[in-house]
């Protein structure tokens, strides 16, 4: 070996989670044994998604199997990897998923004290032209006595436990927080087949000149979100224009949102009335995140992210999240219209 320094204190997210049960002489291990299914849901959506095109997952493949069903696409079997990894941890009580109308319940674990909520593959669309799609999760605490039915998961985001996201890009990096603590950022070492803390205590910028939204909707958008953008790109007080970035799939934005700075939003519009993404498995989450790295995220009436509460499980919301200056600028500009 040359004289380069090995790092031999490697801090994987199973040694991570297990520390951070040890500081809480409550914890029943639970949540550490949800965190290997989580984790293991990741490593096996990465591995199809790397192979999605050599084997064709991409679309419907047109060619059928043995049993004669159409080869699934990516965004099912991602959804049917974490359904059986929630189940198989014996941890999770109630899953909702985007690609599953009704809410799941595991009856054969009804002492099970979590709940989760989850877009599988957020971003699938973008599958075919190589664009880094990801997980959302949230994790909640079933309240004692919980029924174990929907109306625990309709909570505000203030009561998750965890939540966060794996991006699959060049490598998958996870994202995750816990409540009222730190964003650790993971990434995947396929060698291993652990994740490895890469990005410890992850804080986005105060600021930055860098704005992230479809302004192929600007057309619906009301006016405290048009003046907002055009007071980016047409700055009066001598400042440089924004650059604009947009992905078209939210953790790949959120992931550069996150590291850079700057802000991102899907705001509600005149097409889209209670906006696009999901409270439950987009929004909320993305949310704790961006709270957590001490930055803001509002829905479009200016309220706190977290404090929404969904009526359904699918329900949407506008958002803007985001350095913490950069979001404080829309409530100015939403202020104004208020007077
Ligand atoms: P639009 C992807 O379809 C998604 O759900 C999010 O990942 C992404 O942020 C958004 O929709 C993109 O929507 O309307 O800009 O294509």
């Amino acid at each position: 070996v040359g004289s380069e320094a090995i790092n031999t204190d490697i801090i994987t997210l199973t040694r991570f989670v297990t520390e951070e049960q040890a500081k809480h002489k409550e914890a029943t291990g639970d949540f550490t044994i949800l965190c290997h299914s989580l984790q293991f849901a990741f490593k096996s959506i990465a591995y199809y998604i790397r192979r999605a095109t050599l084997i064709n997952l991409t679309g419907l493949a047109g060619s059928a199997n043995t049993t004669g069903d159409d080869q699934k696409k990516l965004d099912v079997i991602g959804n049917d990897l974490f359904i059986s990894a929630m189940k198989g941890s014996g941890r999770v009580r109630l899953l909702v998923s985007e690609e599953e109308e009704e809410v799941i319940t595991f009856d054969q674990y009804p002492h099970a004290r979590y709940a989760v909520a989850c877009d599988p593959i957020d971003g699938s669309s973008n599958l075919d032209a190589g664009v880094s799609v990801g997980t959302i999760f949230a994790i909640y605490k079933l309240a004692e006595g919980a029924k174990g039915t929907k109306e625990d998961l309709l909570k505000p985001g203030t009561e998750m436990v965890a939540s966060g996201f794996t991006m699959y890009g060049a490598s998958a990096q996870l994202v995750i927080t816990m409540k009222g603590g730190a964003v650790n950022g993971f990434t995947l070492d396929t060698s291993f087949g652990e994740f490895i803390l890469t990005h410890p205590n992850m804080r986005i910028p105060k600021k930055r000149a860098i704005y992230s939204v479809n302004e192929g909707n600007s057309l619906y958008w009301e006016e405290p979100v048009k003046e907002w953008v055009n007071s980016l790109k047409y700055p009066t007080e001598g400042g440089k224009p924004y650059s604009a970035r947009y992905i078209g799939s939210m953790v790949a934005d959120a992931y550069r949102t996150l590291l850079y700075g700057g802000i991102f939003a899907y705001p509600a519009d005149k097409k889209s009335p209670k906006g696009k993404l999901r409270i439950l498995y987009e929004c909320a989450p993305m949310a704790m995140v961006f709270e957590n790295a001490g930055g803001l995220a509002v829905d479009s009436n200016m309220r706190r992210m977290l404090e929404v509460v969904p009526e359904h499980i699918h329900d949407r919301s506008g958002i803007f999240m985001g350095s913490e200056q950069e979001v404080q600028k829309v409530i100015d500009f939403h202020k104004r219209h208020q007077k």
